[in-house]
């Protein structure tokens, strides 16, 4: 018996590959969409009865050494890949496949919700060990995908605030931070989420009870929008059990916890798009976490 809350309709994923490490400090990202294929994503989802359309890979684009203009590193770059994944995104998506899009680094999901903002508007729920609330005025290192969702809201570095073609992309209203441990705000970042009342559901609020405030956390975006683009950084891991993510977070979610909120808000009516970010293969010589996480990806997805 399924909640009433449970998707009903079969869905086919559309998966598009984006093989950039351009909005990072470093490279190693952008060979994660073929790392995921290696360790046999798209098979495994098939064999668990997922239906798979594989669209692919995007440009390659490795990250590189660049100075900071106007406060940000690379912005042109990461502005064509952006512009590159909406274009993809729309098209999957218009062809009725939910995007199941595989970066590359956290920028990524600008791409993705100015695609899906072509045709209306789109909530995100954005599962990351960081709130990624930094201003180019503020940062300390200018890099991008630091700086995500105030991008997404319209602020930040003029290249991507304006990807949406009728003003911001996203609403505050229209955005759930969930899983981001607390300790890597600094005042800045914690000023601008209550200033804008940002819905927030810290790691140790996750933790505490992983399947309910998954489902609390997408039933408050749910009355904002009737689509969800699902944001997934690894980073969202604890590093000390799960060093996958290009940055390490040594607070973060046990593999089992992501596990459980993934089932649940997979299940959520109105999924539009799920984003897997910041996997380094780099970080997995032997390949035992790509293989860990895709099991979990394909008993959510699946
Ligand atoms: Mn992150």
């Amino acid at each position: 018996m399924t909640s009433p809350a449970a998707q009903d309709v079969r869905r086919t994923f559309g998966l598009v590959g984006v093989p950039t490490s351009a909005g990072s400090h470093n490279a190693g990202q952008e060979r994660a969409p073929a790392a995921w294929r290696e360790h046999g994503l798209v098979d495994a989802l098939g064999r668990a009865g997922a239906q798979v359309t594989d669209h692919g890979d995007l440009a390659v684009r490795t990250h590189r050494p660049s100075p900071r203009v106007e406060g940000v590193r690379d912005a042109d770059r990461v502005r064509a890949t952006c512009l590159e994944v909406a274009d993809a995104v729309a098209r999957v998506a218009g062809a009725g496949e939910v995007p199941l899009v595989l970066g590359g680094d956290c920028t990524t999901t600008l791409g993705v919700v100015a695609g899906l903002r072509r045709t209306g508007r789109v909530g995100l729920l954005y599962l990351d060990g960081d709130v990624d609330l930094n201003r180019p005025e503020l940062s300390g290192s200018g890099v991008l995908d630091t700086m995500g969702t105030t991008h997404l809201l319209g602020g930040g570095s003029a290249a991507l605030a304006d990807l949406g073609q009728d003003g911001p992309l996203l609403r505050p209203e229209e955005v759930e931070l969930f899983g981001f441990d607390p300790a890597e705000l600094d005042e800045q970042q914690w000023t601008t989420l209550t200033r804008l009342r940002l819905s927030a559901t810290p790691a140790p609020e996750v933790r505490d009870d992983p399947a309910g405030s998954a489902s609390t956390a997408w039933s408050r975006l749910a009355r904002a929008a009737d689509r969800v683009v699902l944001h997934v950084d690894v980073d969202v891991l604890d590093t000390g059990a799960f060093p996958l993510a290009n940055f390490p977070h040594f607070n973060g979610l046990a593999l089992d916890e992501l596990s459980v909120c993934l089932r649940t808000l997979a299940q959520g009516v109105g999924l539009a798009a799920v984003v897997v970010t910041e996997v380094n293969p780099s970080h997995d010589p032997d390949g035992s976490l790509l293989s860990a996480l895709r099991d979990v990806l394909v008993a959510a997805l699946a």
